[in-house]
Protein backbone atom coordinates (compact mmCIF):
# COMPACT_ATOMS: atom_id res chain seq x y z
CA UNK A 1 0.00 0.00 0.00
CA UNK A 2 1.16 3.70 -0.51
CA UNK A 3 1.53 5.94 2.29
CA UNK A 4 -0.61 8.55 2.37
CA UNK A 5 0.60 12.04 2.04
CA UNK A 6 -0.62 15.58 1.98
CA UNK A 7 -0.46 15.17 -1.64
CA UNK A 8 -2.80 12.13 -2.06
CA UNK A 9 -6.34 11.95 -3.23
CA UNK A 10 -9.11 12.13 -0.56
CA UNK A 11 -12.67 11.40 -1.27
CA UNK A 12 -14.62 13.77 1.13
CA UNK A 13 -18.34 13.06 0.98
CA UNK A 14 -19.05 14.40 -2.60
CA UNK A 15 -16.42 15.40 -3.82
CA UNK A 16 -13.16 13.88 -4.67
CA UNK A 17 -10.27 16.40 -3.35
CA UNK A 18 -6.73 15.38 -5.78
CA UNK A 19 -4.72 17.24 -2.54
CA UNK A 20 -4.87 17.70 1.30
CA UNK A 21 -3.74 21.18 1.54
CA UNK A 22 -7.28 22.95 2.53
CA UNK A 23 -7.67 27.25 2.22
CA UNK A 24 -8.76 27.80 5.74
CA UNK A 25 -12.02 30.06 6.32
CA UNK A 26 -10.46 33.56 6.56
CA UNK A 27 -11.82 37.14 7.30
CA UNK A 28 -10.84 39.47 5.01
CA UNK A 29 -13.37 42.12 5.38
CA UNK A 30 -13.09 43.18 1.44
CA UNK A 31 -17.40 42.49 -0.03
CA UNK A 32 -18.28 45.33 -1.79
CA UNK A 33 -20.38 48.03 -0.18
CA UNK A 34 -23.65 48.62 0.19
CA UNK A 35 -25.18 45.38 0.93
CA UNK A 36 -21.69 43.09 1.67
CA UNK A 37 -21.13 41.43 -1.95
CA UNK A 38 -18.75 39.35 -2.96
CA UNK A 39 -17.45 41.30 -5.71
CA UNK A 40 -15.06 40.62 -8.65
CA UNK A 41 -12.28 41.42 -6.33
CA UNK A 42 -12.93 38.54 -3.74
CA UNK A 43 -14.00 36.13 -6.84
CA UNK A 44 -10.03 37.01 -7.90
CA UNK A 45 -8.84 36.35 -5.32
CA UNK A 46 -10.36 32.95 -4.75
CA UNK A 47 -9.53 32.33 -7.84
CA UNK A 48 -6.06 32.83 -7.34
CA UNK A 49 -5.83 30.21 -4.47
CA UNK A 50 -8.02 27.84 -6.65
CA UNK A 51 -5.90 24.00 -7.47
CA UNK A 52 -7.51 21.51 -9.48
CA UNK A 53 -8.71 19.30 -6.69
CA UNK A 54 -8.07 21.55 -3.77
CA UNK A 55 -10.92 22.77 -1.24
CA UNK A 56 -11.13 26.33 -0.60
CA UNK A 57 -13.00 26.99 2.71
CA UNK A 58 -14.47 30.50 1.62
CA UNK A 59 -14.32 33.59 4.75
CA UNK A 60 -17.30 33.30 7.21
CA UNK A 61 -20.44 34.54 5.41
CA UNK A 62 -23.50 36.23 7.76
CA UNK A 63 -26.72 34.43 7.13
CA UNK A 64 -28.64 36.98 8.27
CA UNK A 65 -28.03 40.20 8.50
CA UNK A 66 -28.51 40.34 12.44
CA UNK A 67 -25.93 37.51 12.13
CA UNK A 68 -22.89 40.28 11.07
CA UNK A 69 -20.39 41.38 13.45
CA UNK A 70 -17.49 42.89 11.50
CA UNK A 71 -17.49 45.67 8.57
CA UNK A 72 -17.70 44.33 4.85
CA UNK A 73 -17.76 40.83 5.74
CA UNK A 74 -19.68 39.31 3.08
CA UNK A 75 -23.50 37.66 3.31
CA UNK A 76 -25.34 34.91 1.49
CA UNK A 77 -28.77 36.35 2.39
CA UNK A 78 -29.50 38.54 -0.55
CA UNK A 79 -30.25 37.65 -4.60
CA UNK A 80 -27.03 40.63 -5.21
CA UNK A 81 -24.69 38.40 -2.49
CA UNK A 82 -25.80 35.01 -3.92
CA UNK A 83 -24.70 36.31 -7.76
CA UNK A 84 -21.51 37.75 -6.24
CA UNK A 85 -20.83 33.98 -4.97
CA UNK A 86 -21.56 32.87 -8.40
CA UNK A 87 -18.92 35.02 -9.55
CA UNK A 88 -16.10 33.55 -7.20
CA UNK A 89 -17.25 29.77 -7.51
CA UNK A 90 -16.90 30.02 -11.34
CA UNK A 91 -13.93 31.42 -10.86
CA UNK A 92 -12.50 29.21 -8.82
CA UNK A 93 -13.89 26.12 -10.82
CA UNK A 94 -12.10 27.61 -13.75
CA UNK A 95 -9.00 26.25 -12.22
CA UNK A 96 -11.18 23.16 -11.30
CA UNK A 97 -10.71 23.74 -7.66
CA UNK A 98 -13.78 23.55 -4.97
CA UNK A 99 -15.76 25.94 -2.93
CA UNK A 100 -17.08 25.87 -0.11
CA UNK A 101 -18.88 28.81 1.71
CA UNK A 102 -18.91 29.02 5.49
CA UNK A 103 -22.05 30.00 7.17
CA UNK A 104 -21.66 32.25 10.02
CA UNK A 105 -23.82 34.00 12.58
CA UNK A 106 -21.56 36.02 14.88
CA UNK A 107 -24.15 36.72 17.79
CA UNK A 108 -22.98 38.89 20.97
CA UNK A 109 -20.03 39.46 18.96
CA UNK A 110 -21.58 41.62 16.88
CA UNK A 111 -22.51 45.65 17.65
CA UNK A 112 -25.81 47.56 17.39
CA UNK A 113 -24.29 50.09 14.76
CA UNK A 114 -24.26 46.56 12.58
CA UNK A 115 -27.58 45.72 13.62
CA UNK A 116 -30.29 46.36 10.82
CA UNK A 117 -32.57 48.39 13.53
CA UNK A 118 -29.89 49.32 15.50
CA UNK A 119 -30.53 47.51 18.17
CA UNK A 120 -28.60 45.18 20.09
CA UNK A 121 -26.62 41.92 19.10
CA UNK A 122 -28.33 38.71 20.16
CA UNK A 123 -26.76 35.46 22.14
CA UNK A 124 -27.88 32.78 24.24
CA UNK A 125 -27.89 34.75 27.31
CA UNK A 126 -27.23 38.06 28.30
CA UNK A 127 -23.65 38.41 29.20
CA UNK A 128 -21.54 40.57 27.36
CA UNK A 129 -18.29 39.09 25.54
CA UNK A 130 -14.76 40.19 27.04
CA UNK A 131 -12.45 42.22 24.68
CA UNK A 132 -13.66 44.90 21.87
CA UNK A 133 -16.62 45.07 19.08
CA UNK A 134 -15.31 46.20 15.71
CA UNK A 135 -17.92 49.09 14.47
CA UNK A 136 -19.60 49.18 11.60
CA UNK A 137 -17.13 52.57 11.02
CA UNK A 138 -14.14 50.56 11.91
CA UNK A 139 -13.91 51.16 15.84
CA UNK A 140 -12.78 49.27 18.33
CA UNK A 141 -15.27 49.90 21.54
CA UNK A 142 -16.20 47.13 24.45
CA UNK A 143 -18.77 44.53 23.82
CA UNK A 144 -22.09 45.59 24.57
CA UNK A 145 -24.37 43.05 26.88
CA UNK A 146 -26.63 41.36 24.38
CA UNK A 147 -30.11 40.37 24.30
CA UNK A 148 -30.81 36.96 25.14
CA UNK A 149 -32.74 35.57 22.25
CA UNK A 150 -36.57 34.49 22.53
CA UNK A 151 -37.36 30.70 22.26
CA UNK A 152 -39.72 31.77 19.22
CA UNK A 153 -36.63 33.38 17.96
CA UNK A 154 -34.40 30.56 17.53
CA UNK A 155 -36.76 28.60 14.00
CA UNK A 156 -35.65 31.69 12.89
CA UNK A 157 -31.79 31.39 12.80
CA UNK A 158 -31.74 27.82 11.72
CA UNK A 159 -33.91 28.58 8.90
CA UNK A 160 -31.22 31.28 8.27
CA UNK A 161 -28.31 28.51 8.28
CA UNK A 162 -30.65 26.63 5.91
CA UNK A 163 -32.02 29.42 3.68
CA UNK A 164 -27.78 30.27 2.99
CA UNK A 165 -26.67 26.30 2.42
CA UNK A 166 -29.51 26.58 -0.25
CA UNK A 167 -28.02 29.83 -1.79
CA UNK A 168 -24.58 28.77 -1.53
CA UNK A 169 -25.37 25.47 -3.95
CA UNK A 170 -28.05 27.41 -5.93
CA UNK A 171 -24.89 30.20 -6.93
CA UNK A 172 -23.02 26.75 -7.89
CA UNK A 173 -20.55 26.47 -4.66
CA UNK A 174 -19.46 22.81 -3.98
CA UNK A 175 -20.45 22.67 -0.04
CA UNK A 176 -20.62 24.85 2.88
CA UNK A 177 -18.95 24.39 6.31
CA UNK A 178 -21.05 25.44 9.26
CA UNK A 179 -19.41 28.08 11.40
CA UNK A 180 -19.72 26.25 15.02
CA UNK A 181 -16.45 27.81 16.77
CA UNK A 182 -14.42 30.98 17.54
CA UNK A 183 -16.83 31.98 20.35
CA UNK A 184 -19.82 33.23 17.55
CA UNK A 185 -23.32 32.21 18.12
CA UNK A 186 -23.42 28.31 17.85
CA UNK A 187 -20.47 28.04 19.78
CA UNK A 188 -21.99 30.55 22.40
CA UNK A 189 -25.07 28.06 22.74
CA UNK A 190 -22.67 25.15 23.36
CA UNK A 191 -20.78 26.70 25.98
CA UNK A 192 -22.00 27.29 29.94
CA UNK A 193 -19.60 30.52 30.15
CA UNK A 194 -22.16 31.95 27.53
CA UNK A 195 -25.05 30.05 27.65
CA UNK A 196 -27.07 30.11 31.09
CA UNK A 197 -30.25 29.67 29.56
CA UNK A 198 -32.86 27.62 31.75
CA UNK A 199 -34.90 26.27 28.71
CA UNK A 200 -34.61 23.32 26.46
CA UNK A 201 -31.24 25.32 25.33
CA UNK A 202 -29.34 26.02 27.99
CA UNK A 203 -28.13 23.36 31.17
CA UNK A 204 -27.26 20.11 29.98
CA UNK A 205 -24.68 19.21 27.24
CA UNK A 206 -27.79 18.16 24.93
CA UNK A 207 -29.44 21.34 25.56
CA UNK A 208 -26.64 23.43 24.62
CA UNK A 209 -25.75 21.64 21.81
CA UNK A 210 -29.24 21.26 20.52
CA UNK A 211 -29.27 25.01 18.33
CA UNK A 212 -26.05 23.12 16.50
CA UNK A 213 -27.24 20.06 15.61
CA UNK A 214 -30.73 21.78 14.36
CA UNK A 215 -28.82 23.64 12.13
CA UNK A 216 -26.75 20.99 11.02
CA UNK A 217 -30.12 18.83 10.49
CA UNK A 218 -31.36 21.57 8.62
CA UNK A 219 -28.38 22.35 6.59
CA UNK A 220 -28.49 18.53 5.58
CA UNK A 221 -32.01 18.09 4.92
CA UNK A 222 -31.21 20.94 2.49
CA UNK A 223 -28.30 20.23 0.54
CA UNK A 224 -27.69 16.67 1.80
CA UNK A 225 -24.63 15.95 4.28
CA UNK A 226 -22.44 14.85 1.98
CA UNK A 227 -21.78 18.37 0.91
CA UNK A 228 -21.86 19.84 4.27
CA UNK A 229 -19.29 19.82 6.60
CA UNK A 230 -19.07 21.84 10.12
CA UNK A 231 -16.07 24.03 11.98
CA UNK A 232 -15.20 23.30 15.75
CA UNK A 233 -13.04 24.62 18.34
CA UNK A 234 -12.73 22.54 21.43
CA UNK A 235 -10.18 24.52 23.59
CA UNK A 236 -10.46 28.05 21.82
CA UNK A 237 -10.29 30.90 23.94
CA UNK A 238 -11.28 33.43 20.88
CA UNK A 239 -13.63 36.46 21.33
CA UNK A 240 -14.20 35.09 24.74
CA UNK A 241 -15.24 31.74 24.73
CA UNK A 242 -14.27 28.06 26.78
CA UNK A 243 -15.80 25.86 28.41
CA UNK A 244 -14.20 24.53 31.48
CA UNK A 245 -14.40 21.16 30.42
CA UNK A 246 -14.61 20.89 26.80
CA UNK A 247 -13.93 16.82 26.43
CA UNK A 248 -17.70 15.82 27.78
CA UNK A 249 -18.90 18.69 25.38
CA UNK A 250 -17.28 18.20 22.13
CA UNK A 251 -17.52 14.16 22.03
CA UNK A 252 -20.82 14.22 22.52
CA UNK A 253 -21.34 17.04 19.95
CA UNK A 254 -18.61 14.95 17.66
CA UNK A 255 -20.54 11.56 18.61
CA UNK A 256 -23.96 13.35 16.94
CA UNK A 257 -22.29 14.71 14.31
CA UNK A 258 -20.95 11.08 13.56
CA UNK A 259 -24.53 9.81 13.18
CA UNK A 260 -25.15 12.40 10.73
CA UNK A 261 -22.29 11.33 8.07
CA UNK A 262 -21.08 14.97 7.68
CA UNK A 263 -18.08 15.55 4.68
CA UNK A 264 -16.30 16.02 7.17
CA UNK A 265 -14.92 18.12 10.43
CA UNK A 266 -12.99 20.98 10.78
CA UNK A 267 -11.40 21.42 14.29
CA UNK A 268 -9.02 24.11 15.31
CA UNK A 269 -6.04 22.90 17.57
CA UNK A 270 -6.03 24.13 21.33
CA UNK A 271 -1.97 25.74 19.82
CA UNK A 272 -4.05 28.04 17.85
CA UNK A 273 -6.58 28.96 20.20
CA UNK A 274 -7.45 32.95 19.63
CA UNK A 275 -6.39 32.53 16.17
CA UNK A 276 -6.59 35.75 13.71
CA UNK A 277 -5.54 38.44 17.08
CA UNK A 278 -2.06 37.01 16.93
CA UNK A 279 0.97 34.61 16.91
CA UNK A 280 0.33 31.86 19.36
CA UNK A 281 1.79 29.10 19.01
CA UNK A 282 1.30 26.68 22.46
CA UNK A 283 1.91 23.24 21.94
CA UNK A 284 1.30 22.07 25.15
CA UNK A 285 -2.49 22.01 25.07
CA UNK A 286 -4.88 19.55 24.93
CA UNK A 287 -6.23 18.21 21.20
CA UNK A 288 -9.05 18.58 19.58
CA UNK A 289 -7.51 15.79 16.74
CA UNK A 290 -7.06 13.74 19.38
CA UNK A 291 -10.40 14.01 21.33
CA UNK A 292 -12.29 13.83 17.46
CA UNK A 293 -10.42 10.78 15.69
CA UNK A 294 -11.68 8.00 17.57
CA UNK A 295 -15.25 9.20 18.35
CA UNK A 296 -15.50 9.89 14.29
CA UNK A 297 -15.09 8.18 11.39
CA UNK A 298 -15.22 10.26 8.54
CA UNK A 299 -12.94 12.86 6.84
CA UNK A 300 -10.92 15.38 9.70
CA UNK A 301 -9.44 18.11 8.43
CA UNK A 302 -7.21 20.68 11.09
CA UNK A 303 -5.69 23.97 11.58
CA UNK A 304 -3.67 25.72 14.15
CA UNK A 305 -0.45 27.24 12.88
CA UNK A 306 0.85 24.62 10.68
CA UNK A 307 4.16 24.59 8.41
CA UNK A 308 4.74 21.59 5.82
CA UNK A 309 6.70 19.54 8.06
CA UNK A 310 4.08 19.21 10.91
CA UNK A 311 1.14 18.58 7.99
CA UNK A 312 3.55 16.41 6.19
CA UNK A 313 3.75 14.49 9.42
CA UNK A 314 0.25 14.92 10.89
CA UNK A 315 -1.44 13.19 7.45
CA UNK A 316 1.66 10.42 7.15
CA UNK A 317 0.43 9.60 10.77
CA UNK A 318 -3.04 9.17 10.36
CA UNK A 319 -3.59 12.29 13.16
CA UNK A 320 -5.69 14.33 10.07
CA UNK A 321 -6.87 13.74 6.78
CA UNK A 322 -6.53 17.12 5.21
CA UNK A 323 -5.00 20.13 6.49
CA UNK A 324 -6.05 23.69 6.69
CA UNK A 325 -3.65 27.04 6.02
CA UNK A 326 -4.62 30.72 6.46
CA UNK A 327 -1.65 32.69 6.74
CA UNK A 328 0.60 30.86 4.65
CA UNK A 329 -2.34 30.46 1.93
CA UNK A 330 -3.18 34.55 2.36
CA UNK A 331 0.18 35.21 1.20
CA UNK A 332 1.03 32.15 -1.70
CA UNK A 333 -1.64 31.94 -3.63
CA UNK A 334 -0.17 28.43 -4.92
CA UNK A 335 0.33 27.26 -1.37
CA UNK A 336 -0.50 23.60 -2.51
CA UNK A 337 2.23 23.50 -5.47
CA UNK A 338 4.70 25.55 -3.50
CA UNK A 339 4.55 23.10 -0.70
CA UNK A 340 4.50 19.97 -3.02
CA UNK A 341 7.96 21.61 -4.30
CA UNK A 342 9.06 22.53 -0.65
CA UNK A 343 9.34 25.89 -2.40
CA UNK A 344 10.36 29.20 -0.34
CA UNK A 345 6.89 31.36 1.16
CA UNK A 346 6.19 34.43 0.61
CA UNK A 347 6.03 36.50 4.27
CA UNK A 348 2.66 37.51 5.35
CA UNK A 349 1.41 40.91 6.20
CA UNK A 350 -0.75 40.93 9.18
CA UNK A 351 -1.09 44.50 8.30
CA UNK A 352 -3.22 44.16 5.87
CA UNK A 353 -5.64 40.78 6.59
CA UNK A 354 -8.51 43.13 7.49
CA UNK A 355 -10.11 45.25 5.21
CA UNK A 356 -8.70 47.29 2.52
CA UNK A 357 -7.90 46.96 -1.14
CA UNK A 358 -6.19 44.42 -3.29
CA UNK A 359 -2.86 45.16 -1.56
CA UNK A 360 -1.95 41.96 0.66
CA UNK A 361 -5.01 40.67 -0.54
CA UNK A 362 -4.45 39.53 -4.56
CA UNK A 363 -1.40 41.06 -4.83
CA UNK A 364 0.88 38.24 -3.40
CA UNK A 365 2.88 36.47 -6.17
CA UNK A 366 3.07 33.31 -7.50
CA UNK A 367 5.39 31.48 -8.12
CA UNK A 368 5.92 31.66 -11.68
CA UNK A 369 6.55 35.56 -10.94
CA UNK A 370 8.64 35.48 -7.97
C1 LIG B 1 -10.64 37.25 12.57
C2 LIG B 1 -11.29 38.46 12.49
C3 LIG B 1 -12.65 38.49 12.33
C4 LIG B 1 -13.38 37.33 12.26
C5 LIG B 1 -13.14 33.69 13.12
C6 LIG B 1 -14.55 34.72 11.49
O1 LIG B 1 -12.32 33.82 14.02
C7 LIG B 1 -13.50 34.84 12.28
C8 LIG B 1 -12.73 36.10 12.37
C9 LIG B 1 -11.35 36.07 12.50
O2 LIG B 1 -13.69 32.61 12.91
Amino acid sequence: MTETTLFSPLQMGAVKLQHRVVLAPLTRMRSEQPGNVPGALMAEYYRQRASAGGLLISEATQVMPTGQGYPHTPGIHSDAQQEGWRKAAAAVHSKAGLLYIQLWHVGRISHSSHQPDGGLPQAPSAIAASGTALTADWKSVPFEVPRALELSELPGIVAAFRAGAHRAIAAGCDGVEVHGANGYLLEQFLQSRSNQRTDQYGGSIENRARLLLEVVDAVVAEIGAERAGIRLSPWGVANGSGEDDPAPLYSYVITELAKRKLAFIHVIEGRASGIGRGELGRTDGPSALSLARPLWPGVLIAASGYERDTAMADVAEGRVDGVAFGRHFIANPDLPSRLKLNAPLNPYDRSTFYGGTAKGYTDYPALETV
